[in-house]
């Protein structure tokens, strides 16, 4: 039998390489240990909890910044035949549709004027609009998507009718359930895009009362957070509405 055999010089690189590689791996773990403590000790940007750190924050924002440049409101999302849809569409989320607060019969869609004036409309004024039809890949940043099939009038339709010219060259619109318990931020390009509407059916019956019963949002660009459901208030700013997942630490501009 052949022995194998370490002579000294090798058995000396070795030992080197070793000490060389446990330096460099407690040098990382020293750095990333660092890092960790800046990121967690870093100054919040005050959102619910304090907020998201300032650093992870700015990290977003660029986002925002590059996936908004990029944005443009001629790209539309995948649609895909109505048979493709899901019979029963997943529901999620019910921050704002407690159903005891609700009342349908004096439900009406509060949009509020830049000259401050309150736009009041009922369903039936929503249904005069032209009715457009959307089948798409829903997708919730909890990790599931599925296909479903929207009906309602197009957001930019209704800028159209009813003169809202002035409120649409505002950077944002802001939306918020009847009861304000949830809210969201949207930037006018994103809203204002041909296949997001105020969605009042759901596979051609009106919307469930946990989806959002009689009006609620469906944006294809944007991931479900900002879809929001049971529309009560809508206004427009310059500066960024509220909105409730951000406030949570989750990216503000959400786009697909
Ligand atoms: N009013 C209200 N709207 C909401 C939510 C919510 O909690 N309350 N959740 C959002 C989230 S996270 C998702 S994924 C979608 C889910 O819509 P669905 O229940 O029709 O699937 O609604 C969005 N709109
Ligand atoms: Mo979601």
């Amino acid at each position: 039998m052949k022995e194998f055999v370490v002579d000294d010089k090798t058995a000396k690189k070795y030992r080197r390489k070793s000490l060389i590689a446990f330096i460099i791996f407690f040098a990382l773990l020293a750095l990333g240990w660092t890092g960790w403590k800046y990121l967690n000790n870093a100054p919040r940007d005050g959102g619910i909890r304090g907020g998201l750190q300032k650093p992870l924050r700015q990290v977003l924002d660029l986002n925002e910044e590059v996936y908004s440049g990029l944005f443009s409101s001629k790209r539309l999302v995948k649609e895909y035949p109505r048979s493709k849809a899901a019979p029963r569409a997943r529901v999620n989320g019910d921050v704002g549709l407690d159903p005891s607060l609700f009342d349908s019969a004096s439900w009406r869609l509060q949009i509020l004027r830049a000259n401050g004036d309150t736009l009041s409309l009922t369903l039936d004024d929503i249904k005069q609009l032209p009715r457009y039809d959307v089948v798409f890949n829903f997708k919730c940043i909890e990790g599931w998507s599925q296909i479903t099939w929207w009906s309602g009038a197009r957001f930019s339709d209704l800028i159209k009718k009813y003169h809202l010219e002035k409120e649409a060259g505002m950077k944002y619109v802001g939306m918020a359930t009847p009861d304000e318990e949830y809210y969201v931020g949207i930037d006018m390009p994103s809203i204002m895009q041909p296949q997001t509407i105020l969605c009042y059916q759901l596979n051609a019956q009106p919307l469930p009362m946990n989806q959002g019963y009689p009006l609620r949002l469906i944006i294809p660009v944007k991931y479900g957070v900002k879809h929001l459901k049971r529309i009560g208030t809508i206004s427009f700013s310059n500066t960024r509405p509220p909105d409730y997942w951000a406030e949570r630490g989750y990216d503000y501009y959400t786009g697909l």
